[in-house]
């Protein structure tokens, strides 16, 4: 099966990305796995100053995958510029990568898009207007605010010519309206979907098992809310989709693309197995052969294939 695609103006060797926050920004996986064999990856979410996080503990599991309150842990633009890019560009080649870009106002996009206009080694923004963890804001992420989803993409849109991705809720209770207001806002694409909010407790004590108390839930569970999300986005609009949420296996992979799913992003499964979105990326290969499948483009379900989410 023929896995390269082309999208955003590149080519993407295969449809299989690491998700933001999953990967740091490549460097920190280099030693066990060839980040560069991959689709490409997203960075860690980049705010204007660094932050160093919420308190631990910042990740737990249960049954059906893990909850994660990490709030933006990363060095700030100056840090991405001076000690994260220049690492990119000398080591990833054939991989696309984009920055996630994240704020506590809708200035702060523009801020960093416009940090970043002269440098090199990426391809495009990530816009991460869905973080369940944000301590520096009041209220629900923007992603859930449509008219600050358009604010942000039409600002960020006026400042760069680079390829824009926004990512979006899975709590949205109409993430087709805000797909389209982003699409008519400029976005060259959306990813569906970041974690969804949720909370574990310790029995005994009654405790929050996070430091930060609620966290994002992903993992095998967040599959099909994942799924439901990008049929619905499908249903709204004709932008390219990236669908991320449970991806475990080539046939999760294969379900993405089938409601509409451009290209993939993989996160929780590469805690447990480094090595888990390579397999993926071979699963696929081997699905195409048993299932006589020539290309990946060909299972992209397109929206007029789209019936009600
Ligand atoms: O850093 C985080 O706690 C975090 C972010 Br920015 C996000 O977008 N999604 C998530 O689950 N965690």
């Amino acid at each position: 099966m023929r896995l390269s695609t082309k999208l955003f103006g590149a080519t993407f060797q295969n449809p299989v990305l690491l998700a933001a926050g999953t990967c740091g920004f490549g460097m920190e996986l280099d030693e066990v796995l060839d980040v560069d064999g991959l689709g490409g990856f997203v960075t860690k979410s980049v705010t204007l100053e660094p932050r160093i996080g919420n308190g631990a503990p910042r990740v737990t599991e249960f049954g059906g995958g893990m909850l994660n309150s990490i709030g933006l842990a990363n060095p700030g633009l100056e840090g991405v510029r001076r000690d994260k890019l220049p690492w990119i560009r000398q080591n990833v080649s054939r991989a696309q990568v984009f920055v996630s870009v994240a704020g506590h106002s809708v200035e702060e996009y523009f801020e960093i898009v416009e940090g970043l206009a002269d440098e090199q080694g990426f391809l495009g923004f990530e816009l991460n207007l869905s973080c369940p963890n944000d301590a520096s804001r009041d209220g629900p992420p923007f992603a859930l605010d449509p008219d600050a989803v358009a604010a942000i993409v039409s600002g960020c849109r006026s400042r760069t010519d680079r390829p824009i991705l926004a990512k979006l809720a899975p709590n949205d209770p109409d993430v087709g309206a805000t797909a389209r207001r982003a699409a008519d806002a400029g976005a060259d694409g959306l990813t569906l979907v970041n974690t969804l909010p949720g909370l574990l407790l310790d029995p005994v004590t009654g405790a929050a098992r996070l430091g930060a108390g609620s966290g994002g839930m992903s993992g095998p569970a967040l599959l099909p809310v994942g799924l439901r999300n990008v049929r619905a986005a499908r249903a709204a609009t004709d932008l390219p989709l990236i669908g991320v949420g449970g991806i475990t296996r080539a046939q999760d992979a294969v379900a993405y693309a089938r409601v509409g799913a451009s290209l993939v992003e993989m996160g929780t499964a590469s805690f447990a197995d480094p090595r888990a979105a390579s397999r993926v990326v071979k699963g696929l290969a081997r699905f195409g052969r048993r299932h006589g499948f020539a290309s990946w483009d060909g299972l992209v379900g397109m929206r007029r294939e789209m019936g009600a989410p």
